[in-house]
């Protein structure tokens, strides 16, 4: 008899129901938003500018923390960021199609069972290599840095990819603020878990809390970013409130929500779906037009505000600020 186990269903990581439901949901996004019958034929600009004049769902935008640190919003854009050609994504796509497990795999109802989830008090947990392990809250969280705005392109490893303005600070100002021992070598991020509020835990097997990790030269680079805030405002819930991380040059698995716990280590972190399938999905999972995910191309991606395909870019476009952190063995 093998001793070899099946995959399970429930092991099949992210991206295991895509593309179908991808489209799917996409759709029923683009209906209730009136383009369905229209979005692939209008060009990009018009197809943005149709979504004007529509009412998006009720709550749907809502920060998190209400009008908590109204006061530092909206930041200035720092005009060093820029999409190239790309478009801007509409505030309601990226608000209404959400990967966050902990809430659901159907990307779009998360924002609906995300809505009114508590974020205020909230604590983070600072712990391992470092000069004092402690407790900080939201007022430190907020004022590490002036807060800034950057447009940054997002790319999801099931090939969708948006452009959205964060508010934020550079990652570097927090590592620098929590003080990691010279020994620590990874940083390591725990998101939030709560089973009475969070649907998606109770899907057996899945190795929750979610959590996350980079190496610290990587987590140190200008780009890597502590977002606050997305199109002006406060988060909300479905976008990773109160804070998350976004890393623009790699996979979005690689930018975790909603975090209670940094931890410094010497030794490279275990992380969340290289733990679920490590043939899938590696530890630095840049993105990269060259190197297929086993069970599809990664070439070309697929914009979710103007469902525009074009062919991936090598880290994203993001080769000036981050190719001298790799010597090519990174997976
Ligand atoms: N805690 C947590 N963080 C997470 C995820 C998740 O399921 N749980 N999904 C990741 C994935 S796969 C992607 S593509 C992005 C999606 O971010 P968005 O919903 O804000 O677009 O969040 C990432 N961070
Ligand atoms: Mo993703």
């Amino acid at each position: 008899m093998s001793t070899i186990r099946q995959k399970r269903p429930w092991k099949l990581p992210e991206g295991h129901a895509t593309p179908e439901s991808c489209y799917l949901d996409r759709r029923e996004i683009l209906r209730r938003l009136g383009l369905a019958s229209i979005g692939l034929a209008l060009s990009p600009a018009t197809a943005c500018s149709r979504l004007d004049p529509l009412a998006p769902p009720r709550g749907l935008m809502d920060p998190a923390l209400g009008k908590r640190f109204s006061e530092l919003f909206p930041a200035e854009r720092n005009q060093i960021y820029d999409l190239g050609p790309r478009p801007l994504t509409p505030e309601e796509p990226t608000a209404s199609f959400n990967n966050f497990y902990e809430f659901s795999h159907h990307k779009g109802e998360v924002w609906q069972l995300a809505k009114g989830f508590p974020v205020d008090p909230w604590t983070i947990q600072v712990a391992g290599l470092v000069q004092h392990p402690r407790t900080i809250d939201l007022d430190e969280i907020f004022h590490v840095a002036p807060l800034e705005e950057r447009l940054y392109r997002f790319r999801c490893v099931e090939r969708w990819a948006m452009q959205v303005p964060w508010t934020g600070y550079p990652l570097s100002y927090l590592i620098d603020a929590l003080k990691p021992l010279s020994s620590a070598r990874y940083v390591r991020f725990v998101s939030v878990s709560d089973p009475r509020r969070m649907p998606g835990l109770k899907i057996p097997h899945y190795p929750w809390p979610y959590y996350e990790a980079l190496r610290l030269d990587e987590a140190m680079n200008e780009l890597a970013f502590v977002a606050v805030g997305i199109y002006g405002h406060g988060l909300p819930m479905q976008n990773g409130a109160p804070w998350r991380i976004v890393c623009p040059w790699k996979y979005g698995y690689k930018s975790p929500k909603s975090i209670v716990r940094i931890e410094f280590t010497a030794e490279p972190p275990p992380t969340f779906w290289n733990d679920l399938a490590p043939t899938e999905y590696g530890f630095f999972s840049n993105v990269d037009p060259r190197k297929p995910h086993p069970r599809w191309s990664q070439k070309i991606e697929e914009d979710i505000g103007t469902l525009e395909k074009r062919p991936t870019l090598l880290y994203n476009g993001y080769q000036n600020q981050v190719a001298s952190l790799y010597d090519g063995s990174e997976i």
